[in-house]
């Protein structure tokens, strides 16, 4: 509860700040986008990462504060980056919790939001979970249907780890599985990981979706993918999440 108290005084006191970790094509090499990472630099506790304060936030409504936190601040970076010739333009991917999907008004937030920076609405990216889609269906599928009509990207975060059954995949409009990291770390180590995954990528394609793996931590992890036919690459082989400057640097390379 001190905690909780601490995060509301700290969400309107700036205290949030966003990491950014690329996402890499497969094919070429290229950044094609970053997941922005939420961190709250706490006043004498120093810089947590969100599993020390996702869950009270998400328990108590807060994480629609800081949710709404995020989505400013991501998009906005986007905007920033997508105004810079300097580089390629690189789509944002953003985490929503649970709550944060089945909200009424999240559609109009995202809406005015993009309007506000004016980025093109295809360079976001929604982060959802199977718990998520599967814990109110029908206003998932209602948020989601109405994000793709915005142009928005959505994307199934861990996927192989929740409960959804594949049915969803026809139901709800996604653009991208992203292969939980457990799957991956198995790779060439576990022949049922190694399948696992195999079979992800496969499924992805067959529904016309981007296959991402995420974790990815070894160059074998690497070339398994690539044989695989996997799309996206995210993990510490490439980098670690980092500020928004070096992503500029990485991007440019
Ligand atoms: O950044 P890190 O690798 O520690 O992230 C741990 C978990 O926190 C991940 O599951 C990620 O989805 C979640 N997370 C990170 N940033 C956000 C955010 O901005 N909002 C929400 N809801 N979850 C986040
Ligand atoms: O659940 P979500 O996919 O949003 O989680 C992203 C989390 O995964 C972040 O906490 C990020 O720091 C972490 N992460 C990213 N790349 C790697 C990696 O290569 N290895 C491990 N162990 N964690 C990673
Ligand atoms: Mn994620
Ligand atoms: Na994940």
């Amino acid at each position: 509860l001190r905690l909780l108290g601490e995060l509301r005084l700290g969400i309107a006191a700036g205290q949030l700040r966003l990491l950014y970790q690329p996402q890499v094509q497969l094919r070429d090499g290229r950044v094609r986008g970053v997941e922005a990472l939420v961190r709250w630099q706490h006043p004498t506790r120093g810089l947590l990462p969100p599993a020390e304060f996702i869950d009270v936030a998400e328990q108590s409504g807060l994480v629609r504060a800081l949710g709404a936190w995020v989505l400013e601040a991501a998009v906005k970076q986007a905007a920033r980056w997508a105004r810079d010739p300097s580089h390629p333009t690189l789509e944002v991917s953003v985490n929503l919790s649970a709550r944060q999907l089945t909200a009424p008004g999240l559609v109009e937030a995202v809406t005015a939001i993009l309007v506000r920076h004016r980025l093109p609405a295809g360079l976001l990216v929604l982060e959802v979970t199977e718990t998520a889609l599967v814990a109110d269906p029908e206003a998932a599928a209602a948020a989601l249907t109405a994000l793709k009509e915005l142009g928005v990207g959505v994307s199934v975060d861990d996927f192989g780890t929740g409960y959804a059954s594949l049915t969803y995949l026809q139901r709800f409009p996604v653009d991208e599985l992203k292969i939980d990291r457990s799957f991956v770390s198995g790779l060439g180590v576990s022949d049922g990981d190694t399948g696992i995954v195999r079979a992800c990528v496969q499924l992805a394609h067959a529904v016309g979706v981007r296959a991402v793996a995420e974790g990815v931590e070894t160059e074998e992890q690497r070339q398994a993918l690539v044989e695989m036919g996997c799309d996206v690459e995210q993990g510490y082989l490439f980098s670690r999440p980092v500020e928004a400057a070096v992503v500029r640097e990485l991007a440019a390379r």
